[in-house]
């Protein structure tokens, strides 16, 4: 097995970002789930952070097409630092949010870190959602539905500054799997800036397998590679506890081989657990769910592979 880095595990509770109050809770799930003793299990080391504090949510509506802009760059700052620190101290960060417009704070982080550390980067977004929305196409204002956007320098200057690089990366560099719910404005811009998406149809008729190979590709020795798992990600029959769910997500099969297919890479660097929801999910079953596939992706051993 690859020797794997030291852990830190970093919470952030909030849920500023999105629609439904809950996922502020999504740290303490996981720990509850035993992410650390289930990591620790493996073998790996790991160091629990804690949890960032940051603004509360103040529950407002949007203003100019972003709701809670202030405390979305507060909170992606504190996420951004944190996590910037961990790398370079050599360590690995998981990221414990919090909805996902935290995904910005932790891979304008990543990629500081590539910047300053002569590496490639490779982004692995894993989502229900494209979350490319911008304050003009977005039909919610909620920032959750717009990191991706954000890190390739299309969104408010206080946010797309975080880290000091604009654009903070190329959308060259990300692979969306599992997509099967986008905007109407945002699907257009989505082609515009051309990523790279395998979504739901794409899976249904080429396989997972196939998916992971191609979002896999061309990774070399000087490749770090970031994982953005939101837990909608999951077809919701296996992951209720999250805000927004869409039928027709991966099994828990299916999504088990994209988290060995990742694991197998020995590549990656630096993981988000987004969007977990505990205020809607059934006997913590999701965030079970979650640590599961966490372990996976750590290469938690089958019968058939050493
Ligand atoms: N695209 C919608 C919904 C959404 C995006 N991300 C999540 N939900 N979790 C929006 O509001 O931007
Ligand atoms: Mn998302
Ligand atoms: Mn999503």
């Amino acid at each position: 097995m690859n020797a794997q880095p030291a852990i830190s595990i970093i919470g952030a509770p909030t849920d500023i970002g999105a629609g439904d109050r809950g996922a502020s809770m999504g740290p303490e799930a996981l720990r509850v789930a035993n992410i650390v003793t289930t990591l620790e299990g493996q073998g790996l080391e790991v160091i629990d952070r804690g949890n960032l504090s940051g603004p509360a949510n103040p529950w407002q509506p949007p203003v100019d097409g972003y709701r809670h802009l202030t405390e979305v760059v507060t909170w992606n700052r504190l996420v951004h630092e944190a996590v910037h620190a961990e790398l370079v101290q050599g360590r690995f960060p998981i990221l414990l949010g919090g909805d996902h417009c935290l995904g910005l704070g932790s891979i304008s982080a990543v990629a500081r870190h590539c910047r300053e550390a002569k590496k490639k980067l490779r982004i692995l977004w894993l989502d229900a959602h494209a979350d490319f929305n911008t304050n003009i196409l977005t039909p919610s204002g909620n920032l959750h539905g717009m990191p991706v956007a954000c890190l390739c320098g299309k969104g408010p200057k206080e946010l797309v500054e975080i880290g000091g690089h604009v654009p903070a990366i190329s959308p060259k560099w990300i692979r969306q799997i599992g997509i099967r719910s986008v905007d109407a404005g945002e699907k257009r811009f989505v082609h515009e800036m051309d990523l790279e998406v395998f979504d739901m149809r794409y899976i249904d008729e080429m396989g997972m397998r196939h998916a992971m190979e191609l979002a896999l590709a061309t990774l070399d020795v000087n490749t770090h590679l970031h994982v953005s798992f939101d837990v909608d990600f999951l077809d919701p029959d296996y992951a209720p506890g999250v805000g927004t769910t869409v039928m027709g997500g991966p099994t828990y099969r299916e999504a088990q081989l994209c988290m060995e297919m990742i694991a197998d890479t020995g590549r990656m660097g630096s993981l988000d657990v987004m969007e977990l929801n505990p205020a809607l999910d059934v006997r913590n079953r999701t965030a079970e769910v979650a640590v599961d596939l966490i372990g996976s992706l750590f290469g938690k051993s089958t019968l058939m592979r050493k």
